[in-house]
């Protein structure tokens, strides 16, 4: 498959290595496609001096997923972002695999990983097994914001302090992944229309909270106008 983030500038080796994971799950989905974006804003590079910048981004939709997201970002050489999202299609019982990443010279300060209810009572089905991913050995758990009620029980939140906690997150991102994948090839579709509108309406508010994160927000807005910015966040990261 010819994949624009093959190529990818990124050579952070923890970076890389999520992203291989992730590449390897989502290879593992049914009907699997591109989904074609305009390259101004899927692809963004500029080489100013100190403000350098690169941001690559990859969709793809399956059997299940309307949207399969997975975004590698590089600003002024030292601030490097892994961030994905794969949103189910409604008419399927499949929560919201989300996980973002962000590196700051050497230093993980957030790693972010969970499969986010998407709607009533779908953790009924997921939280046990969540719950009984390893996650022990973390020294640094981090609260999650208050914007975080879109999140699920077992969201795993921290910085990592050594390699071997990168390479256990790893394991998490690696397992999370394990159960969605398992959970996506369980899922019949439905057609009843009062329950596919209660599905987006979780999705909507997933993405309506996310966009509260004003970390996300101040980031871009070093690099692009308010306008930009907005379209970016609005389409390319949380649209509905
Ligand atoms: C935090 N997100 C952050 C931070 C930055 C970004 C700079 C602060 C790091 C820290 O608190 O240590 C920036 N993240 C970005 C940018 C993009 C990005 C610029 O993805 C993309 C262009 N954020 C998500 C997703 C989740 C998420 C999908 O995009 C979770 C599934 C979570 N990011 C998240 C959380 C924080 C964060 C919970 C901490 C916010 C806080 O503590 O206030």
């Amino acid at each position: 498959m010819s994949e624009s983030l093959t190529k990818t500038k990124l050579t952070d080796p923890l970076i890389l290595n999520l992203l291989q994971n992730i590449r390897d799950h989502r290879s593992m989905l049914e009907n699997l496609e591109r989904i074609e974006v305009d390259p101004n804003l899927s692809n963004i590079i500029s080489n100013e001096i100190d403000r350098e910048l690169y941001i690559e981004n990859e969709f793809h939709k399956a059997k299940g997923f309307r949207k399969l997201h997975i975004e590698v970002a590089e600003f002024s050489k030292n601030l490097k972002i892994l961030h994905c999202v794969f949103f189910p299609d409604p008419k399927f019982d499949i929560p919201i695999f989300g996980m973002d990443l962000v590196k700051i010279n050497d230093i993980v300060s957030a790693a972010i990983v969970d499969l986010s209810p998407s709607s009533q009572n779908q953790g009924l089905k997921y939280e046990k097994s969540l719950s009984e991913v390893d996650k022990s050995s973390f020294t640094s758990l981090r609260e999650i914001p208050n914007w975080g009620d879109i999140f699920s029980n077992n969201v795993f939140f921290a910085s990592l302090k050594s390699k071997s906690e990168k390479n256990h997150f790893c394991r998490v991102v690696d397992q999370y992944l394990s159960i969605l994948i398992k959970l996506s090839k369980e899922a019949k579709p439905e057609f009843k229309k009062e329950i596919i509108q209660e599905r987006i309406g979780y999705q909507k508010n997933y993405c309506s909270q996310q966009m509260k994160n004003e970390k996300t927000s101040m980031v871009l807005l070093k690099y692009f106008d308010e306008k930009w910015v907005n379209k970016y966040i609005k389409k390319v990261l949380f649209d509905f």
